[in-house]
């Protein structure tokens, strides 16, 4: 049985998921909380190298079914060795994507069928969903800007504007329909401004863990 607390970090690319990850890593280990940070696709050798093949510019066209089941491939390897464990030890798990970038990039982005996407979700799953989601929201040029400042562009950051637009809009769908879970935040502000909003929502959660 889960002891711990799943919180994961979403949005489109460039909107300040790494940046603010580690701004919530210290305010929990502040609260005396043993805290794990991770990231998808990724976060074990064997899913860092399904990254790599995710992410690497290449000439073959990577079909959207293979795209799919790689994400849930990394994520089936993610969850079994690292995020059930330490929920299960009573740690808080901080992951910087999760399946919500599955229904926003694959669902969204690429218009696949949602219906493939939580039959996947079910299987490798199982009732395991995060506690809370910090979607951090942002104009898609906003993120864009950011990201193109740091060079080379891999497979998914190559995508047109159009692309990014439908994975801003799958994401914001998703906090519609699940505001328990997610909650947006603006990052289109200043980081202080930024970190002041996230700030909020973990000391709420905090609360209610202690409660
Ligand atoms: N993907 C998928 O398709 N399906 C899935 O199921 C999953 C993932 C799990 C890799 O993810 C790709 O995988 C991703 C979707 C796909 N592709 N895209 N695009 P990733 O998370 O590694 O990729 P990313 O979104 O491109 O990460 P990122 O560019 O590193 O973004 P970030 O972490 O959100 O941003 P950051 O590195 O924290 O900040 C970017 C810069 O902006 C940096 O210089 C900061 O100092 C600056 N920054 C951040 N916040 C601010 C504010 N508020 N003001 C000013 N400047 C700021």
């Amino acid at each position: 049985m889960n002891k711990g607390t799943f919180i994961t970090l979403e949005g489109g690319e460039g909107v300040g998921k790494s940046t603010n990850l580690s701004l919530i890593k210290q305010q929990l280990e502040q609260s005396g909380k043993k805290v794990i940070t991770t990231r998808e696709p990724g976060g074990t050798a064997f899913a860092e190298k399904i990254r790599t093949l995710l992410l690497e510019n290449r000439e073959e066209v990577v079909s959207e079914q293979a795209e799919l089941l790689l994400m849930f491939a990394a994520r089936a390897q993610h969850i079994y060795h690292v995020i059930q464990p330490a929920l299960v030890q009573g740690h808080w798990v901080l992951c910087d994507r999760f399946t919500d970038a599955t229904y926003a990039y694959q669902g969204g982005g690429r218009s696949m069928d949602t219906k493939m996407i939580e039959w996947l979700e079910d299987s490798v799953q199982g009732s395991l969903k995060p506690d809370l989601t910090l979607l951090l929201d942002a104009p898609v040029n906003v993120g864009m800007d950011r990201a193109n400042k740091r060079g080379e562009l891999d497979r998914f950051e190559s995508e047109k504007k159009v692309f990014f637009e439908k994975v801003r809009a799958a994401y914001l769908q998703r906090a519609k329909q699940y505001p328990q879970q997610i909650k947006v935040i603006n990052a289109d502000q200043s980081l202080s401004k930024v970190k002041k909003e996230i700030s909020f929502e973990i000391k709420k959660i905090l609360t209610e863990c202690d409660e």
